[in-house]
């Protein structure tokens, strides 16, 4: 730990703002995490995570019983601040920055001369300055980059979390950091705070261009499944087995296209390239047509489902999987689960739900008398469609006999 950087504060104790709070304190800094929700305060300080990540419960656990991890509702004096706060989009797809703003009401009270402030959060081109100014506001005893300049008391930086959930405390230490100061020593002040846990490389820039720089990332992952759902369905109507046509095309050493599914989920990649078409909304084209062609993947599915069922008098419909994507127990903005409640809400016929990842049927799903959640045994002995909406390990090795005379939809290519 570099002197200078004893004392850390992090503003969100969610999927990235957990570990990281951790993986500080593991490394010697006395973090304070905080989050609005009394129970996740509560949970993390008696050492447990409030979600389920590889290693997490271990990290938290050790840092809470070393004294250097605690939870609060409030922030307080900190020589770092990281806000890890959520940036959704509202019901017209415009970034909501609530959070953001809220989590600037809740530092500046306790900021001090000498601070550096980074910003972690998905964030629209633009917020980085929004923040600085938003706390000028509320401190003009303090001097600030977007108005001070280099010399300003105060120092904010952008860096961008790229983990991927599953292996987040991993990818946290290994991946290379981009990170865009308001000002050129905001930024080597942020480094020099990263470098002391991140082993991959830090790569200085201004606040815009990596605000710019994660959304790219993201809507570059959605274009790419979006070219690959879209083949998948250019082969369905040409009686083309899409998996062997992609599986072929990537062996061109200059094409790496992704996987088609059943649509994409998650909390980034659905709703990051938003935040570039709210931004410059005539030069996303490609960006926009990409979110349209993968939101429209769960209603294909469904289609598929539906004339799978037909066959069958009172057809018995095995859904295999209901997170966004494999092995994690997340699901939000999941097309599993859209598929799910629209096939329960069609009455489609009786509904078999897998999900190894979850205890038990999220609402409204759990009160509705056609949908049961069973094991994959249950499920593969009853079911006359099985559907395999998520590529879960624990539906890789079934014994491919026990699909015979059923109707199959895999949509991730598992079974092929
Ligand atoms: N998916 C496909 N086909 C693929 C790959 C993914 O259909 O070939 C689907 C998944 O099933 C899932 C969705 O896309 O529904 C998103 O999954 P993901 O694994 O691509 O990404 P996320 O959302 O879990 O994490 C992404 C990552 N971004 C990139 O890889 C560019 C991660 O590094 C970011 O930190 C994260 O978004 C974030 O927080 O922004």
């Amino acid at each position: 730990m570099t002197p200078g950087f004893e004392r850390v504060c992090v503003i969100g104790l969610g999927y990235v703002g957990l570990p990281t709070a951790a993986i500080l304190a593991n490394r010697g800094f006395h973090v304070v995490g905080v989050d609005v929700k009394a129970e996740t305060v509560s949970m993390v300080n008696e050492g447990r995570a409030h979600f389920t990540e590889p290693d997490l419960d271990v990290m938290v656990r050790g840092a809470v019983a070393a004294g250097r991890l605690r939870a609060a509702e409030a922030a307080d004096h900190a020589d770092v601040f990281l806000v890890t706060v959520p940036t959704p989009f509202t019901a017209d797809r415009k970034p909501d920055v609530s959070f953001l703003r809220s989590a600037a009401q809740s530092i500046a009270p306790v900021l001090d001369d000498g601070n550096l402030i980074v910003i972690e959060s998905t964030s629209p081109v633009g917020t980085t300055q929004a923040f600085s100014e938003w706390l000028a506001e509320v401190r003009p005893d303090l001097s600030f980059p977007h108005r001070d300049g280099e010399g300003a008391q105060v120092r904010l930086a952008h860096s961008p979390e790229r983990v991927l959930p599953g292996r987040i405390l991993v990818e946290l230490v290994q991946n290379d950091r981009v990170i865009g100061g308001l000002s050129a020593r905001c930024a080597r002040h942020a480094a020099a705070f990263y470098e002391t846990f991140v082993n991959g490389e830090c790569l200085l820039t201004d606040a815009r261009t990596a605000e710019l720089v994660k959304l790219v990332e993201n809507s570059y992952r959605d274009a790419n499944i979006a070219f690959a759902n879209e083949i998948s369905m250019v082969c369905d109507r040409l009686g083309i087995d899409a998996w062997e046509v992609l599986r072929l095309a990537n062996r061109h050493p200059r094409v790496d296209i992704l996987k088609p599914g059943p649509g994409v989920g998650g909390h980034c990649i659905a709703v990051d390239p938003w935040f570039i078409i709210d931004s410059a909304p005539d030069e996303s084209v490609l960006i926009r047509a990409a979110r349209r062609v993968n939101d429209a993947m769960p209603m294909h599915v469904v289609a598929k489902v539906r004339e799978a069922a037909k066959r069958f008098d009172s057809p018995r419909v095995a859904c295999l999987g209901l997170s966004y994507k494999a092995d994690i127990e997340d699901a939000r903005e999941s097309p599993a689960l859209r598929i799910v409640e629209t096939l329960a809400r069609d009455g489609i016929g009786e509904i078999l739900v897998v999900e190894p990842h979850a205890g038990g049927l999220p609402a409204p799903l759990d009160a509705d008398p056609g949908v049961t959640k069973v094991d994959l045994d249950a499920a593969l002995e009853a079911a006359h469609v099985v559907v395999l909406l998520v590529d879960h390990r624990a539906f890789a090795g079934i014994d491919r006999a026990r699909l015979d005379g059923k109707a199959v939809i895999d949509t991730r290519g598992l079974w092929r």
